[in-house]
């Protein structure tokens, strides 16, 4: 039978178990990447395991998230990761040269290889044809360390493109209109594979935008054939020996089907709070916009941004209306400078943000209060920007630009004719803003610097067979990591301080959740379904496992959040029925017992003692989930079983 594009990278890097869907399967990591939000955890967890050195063919570390340094803390961070880079082997992508996902598809990236990054939008990368998958931060440091990286063989959903896109329509809008089919949760446990005659059509930064944004459906990762576009861009970028084409077998079968002809599309725009909330821009006209965001890894390409400042050109900005534009990279950043395209950006009155994450994760540029912000990114969740009551609509660079003239969400055809974009036949190579690492022997010399903000990781525990917790939190649908544990300027700093950063834990949904887990010590959260739905941060485990939580019981989870709290030794469970949701309140007092023999029949009961009723769960783990879970998470696991000597 013939093999989906997936499949054949899926084959190719197979350690353990069998590609039939929903079964584990454990897979060879050619890359790895981290950010620096994530990424001071993952290395202070791939110290703890123990290896010299990396030994992924290529792992590089990229500061890019907390740029705003309003203290020591993200500085001192930062020459963390420097240091541990110089030391085990990895590059490091200075601050300022770039968005890791925009960075890695312009330098790294390759056809066919995998790559597992600490931030959920790494499949970016399937715009070249890689099994790009977001992780969580331990298995990354796991990969990195020769691990293999476990994740349920997905499903396969072909989506097939017909056609061209219109002037003024963008990759953005494929994105949404998939959003708008499938939801935040229809990708879920799916690889999203591109094809159809449309793909040609598409540039490399148009399908990294739509792969970048496959996190959003839930997605295990999202991916385009290697053809000759792949090969020209890799070509541009001086790397045409990375490429390798790759395409899906004629007879290759999926498990869905969607067709787009994407000549039908028109602009569209997700509405707050959720990337699903999809509506045509024609009906959102009467919308004041008071903010225009532009950039991210979405959409931050040199391409995007020509776009940009084509139609920004000898316009103003209207005066009601505050715009920033970050570009994805230096390359980018350096590319506009150099074409005189920045010099449009700033007269139409935009302000230039450095190119990194910025506003996307509430680095700066919050709106104002109650404000309207259009925002070329990827999520619009509530209190994401930094300001509570925002409201937040995500949008195409041409809709973005086509608002901030006329100072209502504008529909960019009323403008007249769509500016062409030509992209160029050599991007401007740069490199040396990343840094090498030392030789193996010197490293051996180099110590790793550590400042003040660094905190231990959370205490662990091995499951113990009864568990009396108290249910302390509530909550529904689609609880985003954004919800469970925020970011943003004030809090990201403490992303290597679990004690300082648990006081902020759910506080969007309920500001004295934290202070109410202290005190009961033992807690159950119950949730709806595509719990954990969002970022890869483990934050969002390693911060409740801190306040004590020691199981989220849920209709169902999102992919990486549930690794996570796997890997921090807090059980998953489902209900089995979801009626059972129901019956449970905030407040109750539970426990689970006889939980090792759950763990082997997959199913185990929670007894509400203050109801007095029994409530049946799903406990299905595979041996490997069941043996960390025992263990008491990923780490002990690791340390336990020597998969240093691997
Ligand atoms: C995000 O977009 O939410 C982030 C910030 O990039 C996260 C990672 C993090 O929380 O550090 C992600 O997407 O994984
Ligand atoms: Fe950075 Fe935003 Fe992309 Fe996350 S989604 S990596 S915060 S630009």
């Amino acid at each position: 039978m013939g093999l989906t594009i997936a499949q054949k990278i899926i084959k190719a890097h197979l350690l353990s178990g069998e590609m039939t869907p929903g079964s584990e399967i454990g897979l060879r990591i050619d890359q790895t990447l981290t950010q620096d939000a994530t990424g001071t955890m993952a290395y202070l967890e791939f110290e703890a395991i123990g290896i010299p050195r990396v030994r992924t063919e290529l792992s590089v570390a990229y500061i890019d998230h907390n740029t705003l340094q309003s203290g020591f803390e993200n500085a001192d961070d930062h020459l963390y990761i420097q240091s541990v880079a110089k030391k085990y082997g990895l590059r490091f992508s200075r601050p300022g040269n770039g968005i890791c996902h925009q960075v890695h598809l312009e330098r790294f990236g390759k056809p066919g290889k995998t790559l597992i990054g600490s931030d959920s939008h790494t499949p970016t990368g399937g715009g070249i044809g890689m099994l790009a998958m977001g992780a969580g931060g331990l298995d990354v440091a796991v990969a990195m360390g020769g691990g293999a990286y476990y994740i349920t063989m997905p499903k396969m959903i072909l989506v097939r493109l017909f056609g061209k896109l219109r002037p003024w329509v963008s990759a953005k809008d494929v994105s949404l209109e998939l959003l708008r089919i499938l939801s935040v949760k229809g990708g879920v446990g799916s690889v999203i594979e591109w094809g159809g005659e449309g793909v040609s059509t598409l540039s490399v930064p148009q399908r990294a935008t739509i792969t970048n944004m496959g996190t959003e459906l839930g997605a295990t990762t999202s991916i385009f054939p290697s053809d000759e576009v792949t090969r020209a861009f890799l070509a541009a970028e001086g790397r045409e020996n990375d490429y390798t084409p790759l395409s899906s077998d004629p007879d290759a079968t999926y498990d869905r089907i969607i067709d787009i002809d994407l000549s039908t599309l028109s602009p569209l725009v997700a509405c707050p709070h959720s990337p699903d909330n999809v509506k045509p821009v024609s009906e959102l006209s009467d919308v004041k916009v008071d903010q225009v965001c532009i950039g991210s890894c979405t959409n931050s390409s040199l391409a995007d941004l020509l776009r940009v400042a084509a139609m920004l050109k000898g316009k103003k900005i209207d005066d009601s209306v505050s715009v920033s534009v970050s570009p994805g990279s230096k390359q980018v950043l350096s590319m506009l400078s150099d074409c005189g395209a920045l010099s449009d950006i700033l007269a139409a009155g935009a302000r230039l943000l450095e190119c990194a994450c910025g506003p996307c994760i509430g680095m700066g540029f919050s709106p104002n209060s109650a404000g309207v912000s259009l925002r070329t990114f990827n999520r619009n969740f509530e209190g994401r920007s930094g300001t509570r009551d925002a409201g937040v609509y995500l949008v195409s660079p041409e809709v973005a630009v086509a608002s901030a003239l006329t100072g209502y969400i504008t529909d960019p055809a009323t403008l007249g004719d769509c500016p062409p974009v030509v992209l160029p036949k050599q991007y401007k190579i740069d490199d040396s803003a990343i840094l090498l690492p030392a030789d193996p022997e010197t490293a051996k010399t180099l110590s790793v610097r550590r400042g003040p903000n660094i905190k231990p990781f959370p205490d662990t525990r091995p499951l113990s067979d009864k568990v009396d917790a108290t249910l302390t939190l509530k909550v529904g649908d689609n609880i985003t990591t954004d919800h469970i544990m925020p970011a943003g300027a004030k809090i990201l700093p403490y992303r290597s301080n679990i004690p300082y950063l648990s006081k902020f834990c759910f506080a969007v949904c309920d500001e004295s959740f934290a202070e109410r887990a202290k005190a009961v010590g033992s807690t159950i959260i119950v949730g709806g379904s595509n719990y954990g739905q969002g970022s890869s941060r483990e934050h969002a485990a390693l911060v409740p496992l801190y306040l004590g939580v020691r199981a989220v019981i849920a209709k169902s989870f999102a992919r990486i959040h549930a690794a996570n709290l796997i890997n921090a030794g807090i059980l998953p469970l489902t209900f089995r029925d979801p009626a059972d949701y129901d019956k449970l309140e905030q407040g109750d007092k539970l426990s689970l017992s006889g939980l090792f023999a759950a763990l082997t029949s997959g199913e185990a009961t929670l007894t509400d003692e203050t109801k007095g009723i029994g409530v049946t769960l799903d406990c299905r783990f595979t041996e490997r989930q069941r043996a960390i879970l025992l263990a008491g998470g990923l780490l002990d696991y690791t340390r336990n079983n020597g998969d240093k000597k691997q």
